[in-house]
Formats: C-alpha cells, structure tokens, sequence
C-alpha cells in the first residue's frame, strides 16, 4: 500500500530521451516512506487509485514537475541595499557608493551585526518568495561574514531555515567572496586564513555541504582560488565557482580541473572553458537575475554550451547587491527571454540540471522511481507556461517527500 497516490493531472518527469518534458499526459505519480513508489500512466495503473494508496490527491488536469531546486543563493545576510539602488538611480557610480561605505562591505557590516535570529527572520521572508513557487530544495551560501564566526553563523542560520521552511537546504562556505576590511592590506594572508583554518574548522562540524569563490577582477584570481580550493578537496567538500561574470579569468576551466560540481554566471566564457566543463561533466548555472539588474551587455555563450552538451541549470542568486529576486519564476521567464533559452530548457535548469549542479542527481530533479517525493503541482494547462507568465499565483500543491507542505 502507498501512502499518498496523485492522480487526473499530467506530469512533466524532466527525465531525457524520450517527449518533450518527459511529459506523461494523464499520469500518476505515487510514493511511500517519502520517494517516489511509481510514476507511469493512470491507465497502467493495476488497480483503482483508492485501493493502491491511503489518501488520492485529485489534480484536476494540474501539471506536476519536480519540486523546484534553486542551486545558487545568496539567500542569508543582514540589511538590504536599496538606498544603494536609488543612489544608482541618481546618478553614483560603484565606487562613490563604495567609498561611502555602500557595496557589498555594508552587508558584511550588517550581517557581522545581526543575530542568528535577526539572520533566519529575514532571510526566512525570502524564502517564503521561493517556496510559494514550488521550490523544494534550496542552495544557500555564507560569504557576508568574512570571518569564521559570522561565517558559522551564516551557516548555522541557513541549516535552522531548512528545518523551519519545509524545505531542503544545502550550505555552502562563500569565504573568498570579497576582501574583508580589515585584511586590505594583507590579500595573501586572508587567503591562507580561508584555506588553512576556516575550511578544516567548518568541514570538522560538518556545517558546509560545498565551497565556492568569486573569481573575479573585484574578487579573487584564479591561483588564489586553486589554493582554496585544494584546500575544499583536502577536507572533502566539493568545490563550485563564481567565474566569468564580469571579465574571463578562466575560472570555469580552473573549476573542471577541481572536478566542480558548477561554474556559475559564465558571461565571459570562452571557447576552452565551454570545452573544459563539457569534459568534466561540470554544471553551467546560468543566474539571469543579476544579468538584468546590472543591466549587462554581454550575454552567456547558451548556444555553445547546448551544443557541447554541457548540462545547464537556473537559479535565482538572490542577493542583495546584484539579484534582490526571490521568484524562481521570473527567473524561468528571464532565462528565455534574455538568454534565449527553451522553456523546456529552463525547467530543466530549475530541476534537474540544479539537482545535478547540486551533486544530488541520485535523489532529486525528475519524477523517477526511487528519488525523494519532492512534488510542485501547478494550475497551468502546458508546462511552457511557467516560463511565460510574470508574477501569476500557478502553485497549487507543494510536497516535500511525500507531504504535503
Ligand atoms: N557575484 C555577485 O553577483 C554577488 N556575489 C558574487 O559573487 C554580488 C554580491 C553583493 O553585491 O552583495
Ligand atoms: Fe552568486
């Protein structure tokens, strides 16, 4: 006996190979001891759906995708920066808001600043922006503390948030994400802090999941990264990377020979580095939010990477300098609009390819038996169209293994 049979929707499995979608018109999907016990037509079913389960969910022609996973947050800080946004507006550049004590060291201020309670309140709020549209499992990242204590307690706010949310967390150790104040004049010397002491001290408990970078011309160079990232390895975490965002420091092809689970942004990719991810089975995140709130020119190189078979996904990046958006939804819209993407595509991105991006392909991302019963019902009448509306109320039900939530 199941314990909970849906049934009289349709379902979009997103596993490949087969219709567009994986698409299963009239199916069923059912589970018991929270994953997925079978999946397949309604018709195939060997008995009535009342006789097979303890409770049938009725779907009434809803379409059913695996619950949404946003593989790239930034979801826990303290603060906001929208008067640095009206400043913007007005006229000031990056570095006036900058020197006047804006920019990403105003949230480090703040975040140093906050409460682990003050932290999971307001990021508790945008999260709730993210499960009202189906996510099921989301990817924070420390990097507003810069020092171990704040990072741990980024860390220990994103795993409480799980917890309270109904929702699936998975922590990621952001240390090289900018240079704190106070080691200005001593770059190296922060590197090695990140590398010698706070990896091992983080990976001891247990607190982080993976470890990211920002590889960037405002962030950290490649050699820096290859150091900590050695580190990551060493100590046994998985290692994913901020690269080609703003300008190509070859970061994605530095990630593939970290084996990295995703290179992330990827603006600036060339040539190689499609060819290295493309080798290494590397996941490319592709983050239209921070695209269109920089108002960016230079747009990811999607086709090259669809024709080289590298696996792409989509996420949000919520955050509060570059990303302030908290829909999974328009980030579907925004990755076909801007980035030209199918919306088969980028259902796949919010899916399986996140799930993958993850290193948790084995658990989550389709509709297969034996994976986590992570569920998002959906009042649409095609799975195209949770890429094409803009702000419309589409979740009917979301289930966390099996529940629902
Ligand atoms: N890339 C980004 O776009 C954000 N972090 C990163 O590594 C920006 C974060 C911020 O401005 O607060
Ligand atoms: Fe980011």
């Amino acid at each position: 006996m199941w314990d909970t049979i849906w049934t009289g929707g349709h379902l979009a499995t997103m596993t490949p190979g087969g219709k567009p979608y994986g698409a299963i018109e009239r199916g069923a999907v059912a589970a018991k001891d929270g994953k997925i016990a079978w999946v397949g037509f309604a018709a195939d079913l060997p008995k009535p759906a009342d006789e097979l389960a303890r409770k049938v969910r009725r779907c009434d022609g809803a379409w059913i995708t695996p619950g949404f996973v946003d593989c790239h947050t930034h979801l826990v800080f303290g603060g906001d920066r929208a008067r640095e946004f009206e400043m913007r507006l007005e006229g000031a550049s990056y570095e006036e808001i900058a020197r006047a004590g804006g920019g990403i060291v105003s949230t480090v201020a703040a975040t140093r600043r906050a409460s682990r309670e003050d932290l999971i309140e307001s990021a508790a709020r945008r999260l709730a922006g993210l499960t009202r549209e189906g996510v099921t499992t989301v990817e924070i990242k420390s990097g507003y503390g810069l020092d171990l204590e704040t990072e741990l307690k980024m860390l220990e706010a994103a795993g409480e948030l799980g917890a309270q949310a109904q929702v699936r967390v998975q922590r990621t150790f952001l240390g090289l994400h900018a240079l704190p104040p106070e080691f200005k004049d001593d770059r190296a010397a922060y590197v090695q802090l990140v590398a010698d002491v706070m990896i091992p001290a983080i990976a001891a408990v247990g607190a982080a999941d993976a470890v990211d970078a920002f590889c960037e011309g405002i962030g950290f160079t490649a050699e820096e990264v290859d150091y900590v990232f050695s580190a990551a390895r060493q100590n046994g975490l998985p290692v994913k990377l901020h690269a080609e965002q703003l300008s190509n420091l070859h970061g994605a092809a530095l990630a593939a020979r970290h084996l990295a689970l995703s290179a992330d942004h990827l603006e600036y990719l060339d040539d190689a580095g499609i060819a290295a991810l493309a080798a290494s089975g590397t996941v490319a995140v592709l983050l239209p939010g921070a695209f269109y709130f920089l108002r960016e020119k230079q747009l990811p190189p999607v086709e090259k990477l669809r024709a080289a078979g590298v696996g792409m996904a989509v996420a949000s990046d919520c955050n509060p300098g570059t990303s302030p958006m908290t829909s999974p939804l328009a980030a579907l819209n925004m990755a076909c609009t801007l980035f030209r993407l199918t919306p088969e595509e980028a259902l796949a991105g919010l899916t399986r390819e996140g799930a993958r991006a993850l290193g948790l392909q084995d658990d989550l991302g389709t509709l297969e038996v034996g994976k986590a019963a992570d569920l998002a019902l959906w009042n649409v009448r095609s799975p195209a169209e949770l890429s094409y509306w803009l702000g419309a109320p589409l979740l009917r039900e979301r289930v966390l293994g099996g529940r629902v939530v």
